[in-house]
C-alpha cells in the first residue's frame, strides 16, 4: 500500500472549535476518519499532521520524502508567506495537492496568493473539508 500524507498548518487544530461559518462543524479527526475510510476503498494508507510551525511542516514534508508516494497540503497561512515550504516541497518527488477548506479566492486579496502553488499539482479551494476527500481522490488516480 502506497502512504499518503495530509499535512496541516498552524490554527488548523482548531477546525471544528471555531469559525463554522468559514471552516465548518468537522474537526482534525472527522477528517482523519474520512480520508482514512476513503483511502482503504483506493488502496492508500492516510496519515494525517499539523503543526503550528513554519519548521514543523517542513520537517513533515522531508519526512515525507522518504515515507510517502503523495503529499495533500493545508499550510493554512504560511501559504500566504512561505518560501521555506515551497523549496522543502520541491525536494519531494511525488504528487502534491493543495487545499483549502475555504475560497481563499473570495477572501482579503493576501490570500489570492499561494507559493505553494508554484509547486502543486492540483489546487482545490472552496469545497469545505471535502476538499481533502476531493484531494485524496485524486492522488488515488495520480498514484495507480
Ligand atoms: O481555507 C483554508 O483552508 C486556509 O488555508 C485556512 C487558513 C487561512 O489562513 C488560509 O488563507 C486559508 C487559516 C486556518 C485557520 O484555521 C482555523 C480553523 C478553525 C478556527 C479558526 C481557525
Amino acid at each position: 500500500m502506497k502512504t499518503v500524507y495530509i499535512l496541516n498548518g498552524p490554527n488548523l487544530n482548531l477546525l471544528g472549535r471555531r469559525q463554522p461559518e468559514i471552516y465548518g462543524h468537522e474537526t482534525l479527526d472527522d477528517i482523519r476518519t474520512a480520508c482514512a475510510a476513503l483511502g482503504e476503498t483506493l488502496g492508500l494508507t492516510v496519515e494525517l499532521f499539523q503543526s503550528n510551525h513554519e519548521g514543523g511542516i517542513v520537517d513533515m514534508i522531508h519526512t515525507a520524502r522518504e515515507n510517502a508516494a503523495g503529499i495533500i497540503i493545508n499550510p493554512g497561512a504560511y501559504t500566504h508567506t512561505s518560501v521555506a515550504i515551497l523549496d522543502a516541497l520541491n525536494t519531494f518527488d511525488g504528487p502534491v495537492v493543495e487545499v483549502h477548506i475555504s475560497n481563499v479566492h473570495k477572501r482579503e486579496s493576501f490570500r489570492h496568493h499561494s507559493y505553494v502553488s508554484l509547486r502543486a499539482d492540483g489546487v482545490i479551494a472552496g469545497l469545505g473539508t471535502e476538499g481533502y476527500q476531493a484531494a485524496l481522490r485524486r492522488l488515488g488516480t495520480l498514484l495507480a
